[in-house]
């Protein structure tokens, strides 16, 4: 099966620009994603794998977490999960030749597009401590080294396990046991820098961390407000959905700074209207806010909405009010104290037509309000999705058909990997029933998130990480910070599928551990394992891989964590304690006198199972799921059937809310928005149309115009002028910031070609992870500490060579 060589780093210096376009989807998407699965697989391969994707009795996509529809295409993918899989179902190897050939320092050299082009990781292999280059390793030798290195701790805060958002709920799950085993709450994931902030917002108002609608919701809803998000790129399924809601007569309005080319039109490449009639116009309004602006908008909206209500025109719910809801008359008044001068400075559109949009929620009548990262990643973020959530109460628009909230999550199973337990907060409930399945006594104190666990390892107090997947070192802010701090730790583990950026940016000594996929085939005691994943809307369902794994030497995410539970908490295996600190007398950081701490371990003890039989027939970690997680009743006979499980919803079912007062919260939120210096640009840093997070499939942003280049920035004609700058231009990006002391910190990006785009005055645009290196890792949202990736204040600087 012929393959294409990988293609050498990119060259900036042949980027293109061209018009954005205006449509998404249709032909040339498809013709683009088949190029690179023939690239990667070839074509039988390509042909094969993808008649698969989203398939009953087939594989969940990796590409991202939106439902499947209940009748499914015969080809149930799209332009960038067709990359995804190629991606994943590559034909290319990394083994130990490979790295045999590679230095660290040369893989250092190349680019993140190089990297993840390389292939599939083969074998575990093992990098010494100074060493140039890794070595191969046993599974047996690498698993009892991660072991005994966690046996040897002093306490097991020391480590730290993140979790990327394609581990299944089984891995998952048996993941956060074995870290809770061990002794820890450290559980930072992607989801810190994703959705977390949605998860704080809607838990306080709503009781529950996830959205409220189905995938039905969505075909039923009247009016649908898309904000923050770029579905023709990031959730292109999403747009098949929005169209079918448009056929029955729903409007939809989409909030956005820049005019992303699937919101404004759309061409269904699995329908003839799409093929050949030049697709459906999805945006009937297009709403061009400023960054930040969101949060003003709903307050815009929510104080339209209430000053009609009182001039008679009975347009909001009162009875739902006062049955579901508290905290209303403070909202009611905050939004009369909001003077609308402030709402239009920070939305950058005129009163006007603030009060259009207004009416349309006024007219509609039932309203989703679908969000992704252009409203989850600013300081500000809880507060405006709490401003979204009171806009949806006024009109009972929560636990009715076709309305509610619906964060749009990212990774394939992120949501899930949450109801699993990966989190570093659990809740008391699922730590009182893990303890009750596996008798021992979970940790009760919080871990460390993304951001927290930079912190602990940069000050010297982490000792292990483990990634269970991901790319922590490209996808955390503050690359440099990012990188020093990793290097600080003893020894850090990768799982995962493909090379990258964490496995050459190290601990002093680390390990990969190469895995299963989603597509590959999964044998283990004798027979075919399947896993499940839950969407962005709640609904779990299995998945199969059917392609021959890329070596007969590769474990699933699920042996491996089986068999490190084996050696750790098998009887005879004694807990974690700290029998002195004399080992590491340099680190002088013993907080808990060892005799404390082995005592902790010895109450805590150790879970209980049968780890050699996990890791050979899946269902009884399902069983233990069952057991331990609410909504999963007869869960192996559901997915026996091919049966999607739909997990209980409180708010959408039966309107009830597991807050506080156990009623829906209006919450009063003083209004902000970000200010930005004179001279300055504030810098969203977001995904192109050729990459998935930290993986570069390409050199194109096609929608965009962009080709042949990363290093871009988009700017505003006018500003680009006012600046004194020329389209063209090549200059360094530095942010600016006064960090929690209030001293002035500066980071640098350097050599990016200006681009004149349609975004609003004084907000600017650049890829991701390119510019993460300007975000400060402390510059976090407030309650959900997730960093402000779209809120980074810079000025551009003309390079001194120039
Ligand atoms: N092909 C592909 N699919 C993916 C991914 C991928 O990288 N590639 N990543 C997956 C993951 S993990 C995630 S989380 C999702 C991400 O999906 P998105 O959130 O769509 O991803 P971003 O590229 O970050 O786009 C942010 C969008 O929000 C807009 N925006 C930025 N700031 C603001 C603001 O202040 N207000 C408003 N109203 N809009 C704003 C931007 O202009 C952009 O359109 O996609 C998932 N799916
Ligand atoms: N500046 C800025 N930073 C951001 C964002 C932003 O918008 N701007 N977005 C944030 C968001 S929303 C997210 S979700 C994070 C993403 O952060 P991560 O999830 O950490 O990053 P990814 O790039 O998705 O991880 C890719 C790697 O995962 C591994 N992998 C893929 N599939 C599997 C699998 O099935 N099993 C295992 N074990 N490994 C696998 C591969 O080795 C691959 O190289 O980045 C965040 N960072
Ligand atoms: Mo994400």
């Amino acid at each position: 099966m012929a393959t294409k060589p990988p293609a050498s780093d990119i060259d900036e210096a042949r980027l293109r620009v061209s018009h954005p376009k205006r449509v998404a989807v249709g032909v040339p998407a498809v013709m683009h994603a088949l190029e690179i699965s023939y690239e990667q697989m070839g074509v039988a391969r390509s042909v094969q794998t993808l008649l698969r994707v989203n398939q009953k009795d087939g594989f969940d996509c990796p590409g991202c977490a939106w439902p499947e529809e209940d009748k499914r295409h015969l080809a149930e993918f799209c332009e960038n999960g067709a990359k995804a899989v190629a991606e994943e179902a590559t034909l290319r190897r990394v083994g130990p030749e490979f790295f045999a050939e590679h230095s660290i320092e040369d893989l250092n050299g190349h680019d993140d597009y190089w990297l993840g082009q390389q292939g599939r990781l083969t074998h575990p292999m093992v990098l010494d401590e100074g060493a140039t280059h890794y070595r191969p390793i046993s599974w047996d030798d690498a698993l009892s080294e991660i072991a005994d290195h966690l046996q040897a701790l002093d306490d097991p805060d020391e480590a730290t396990f993140y979790t990327s958002g394609r581990t299944s709920n089984e891995a998952a799950f048996l993941y956060q046991l074995l870290v809770r085993g061990f002794g820890t709450n450290n559980l930072p994931d992607c989801s810190n820098m994703c959705h977390e902030s949605s998860g704080s917002a809607l838990n306080e108002t709503l009781g529950i961390g996830k959205g409220t609608v189905s995938i039905d919701d969505i075909h039923e809803a009247d009016l649908l407000i898309v904000a923050g998000q770029n579905p023709g790129t990031n959730h292109p399924r999403m747009l098949s959905a929005l169209e079918k809601a448009k056929s029955r007569g729903a409007r939809i309005i989409a909030v956005n700074p820049l005019p992303e080319a699937g919101l404004v039109r759309f061409e269904n490449p699995q329908t003839v209207k799409g093929v050949l009639l030049g697709g459906t116009k999805l945006a009937d309004r297009f709403v061009q806010i400023r960054l930040g602006g969101d949060q003003a908008l709903f307050q815009a909206i929510g104080k339209h909405i209430l000053e009609q209500d009182a001039a008679g025109a009975g347009i909001v719910d009162h009875d739902f009010i006062a049955e579901h809801t508290d905290g209303f008359d403070a909202y009611r008044q905050a939004m009369a104290d909001v003077p609308w001068r402030e709402l239009v400075a920070a939305t950058g559109i005129p009163e006007k037509k603030l009060r259009a949009i207004a009416d349309e929620v006024v007219r509609a009548k039932a309203t989703i309000v679908c969000w992704a990262m252009g409203l989850t990643q600013h300081k500000h973020s809880v507060p405006t999705l709490r401003d979204v959530v009171n806009v949806l109460l006024l009109q009972g628009n929560i636990g009715r058909a076709g309305a509610g909230v619906c964060p749009v999550r990212g990774h394939s199973n992120v949501q899930g990997d949450r109801t699993m337990g990966i989190y570093e907060k659990p809740a008391e409930a699922f730590l009182a029933a893990l303890d009750e399945e596996f008798s021992f006594t979970a940790p009760r104190e919080q871990g460390y998130d993304t951001v927290e666990a930079i912190r602990a390892m940069r000050d010297g107090k982490t000792r292990f990480f483990m990634g269970m997947g991901g790319n922590f070192v490209s996808a955390t802010p503050d690359t440099e910070v990012v990188e020093d701090a990793m290097r600080r730790v003893d020894l850090t583990v990768q799982v995962s599928t493909k090379l990258n950026r964490s496995h050459v940016v190290t601990g002093k000594r680390a390990i990969i551990l190469p895995v299963l996929g989603r597509t590959d085939r999964d044998r283990r005691g004798g027979r075919e394992q399947r896993v499940t994943v839950e969407d962005s809307m709640g609904a779990v369902h299995s998945s199969r891989g059917r392609l021959a794994p890329p070596s007969e030497d590769m474990l699933s995410e699920v042996a491996i964590l089986a068999r490190l539970c084996g050696m750790l908490f098998a009887p005879g295996a004694e807990p974690v304690e700290a029998p002195s600190h004399d080992g590491h007398p340099e680190r002088g950081q013993a907080e808990r006198p060892a005799g404390e701490a082995a005592d902790a371990a010895e109450a805590r003890g150790v879970p209980h199972a049968d780890w050699e039989a996990l890791e050979t027939d899946y269902a009884l970690i399902r069983t233990h799921i069952q057991n331990v997680v609410p909504g999963f009743d007869d869960f192996e006979q559901r997915i026996d059937k091919g049966r999607t499980l739909h997990l209980p919803n409180g708010p959408r079912d039966a309107r009830r809310f597991a807050t506080a007062s156990g009623k829906a919260r209006f919450t009063a939120n003083p209004l902000e928005y970000p200010r930005i210096p004179r001279g300055r640009l504030l810098l969203q840093t977001l995904r192109s149309h050729d990459q998935y997070n930290t993986t570069v499939y390409g050199e194109d942003d096609r929608y965009r115009g962009i080709r042949h280049g990363r290093r871009v920035v988009l700017v505003n004609q006018h500003d680009i002028a006012e600046l004194g700058f020329a389209e063209g231009d090549v200059v360094d990006l530095v942010s600016e910031w006064a960090g929690p002391d209030g001293a002035f910190q500066e980071r640098r990006a350097s050599e990016f070609r200006i681009v004149a785009y349609r975004t609003p005055r004084g907000n600017a645009a650049a890829y991701y992870p390119e510019t993460n290196v300007l975000v400060p890792l402390d510059s976090v949202a407030d309650v959900s500490g997730t960093p402000t990736s779209k809120s980074v204040i810079v000025r551009l600087e003309r390079r001194a060579d120039d």
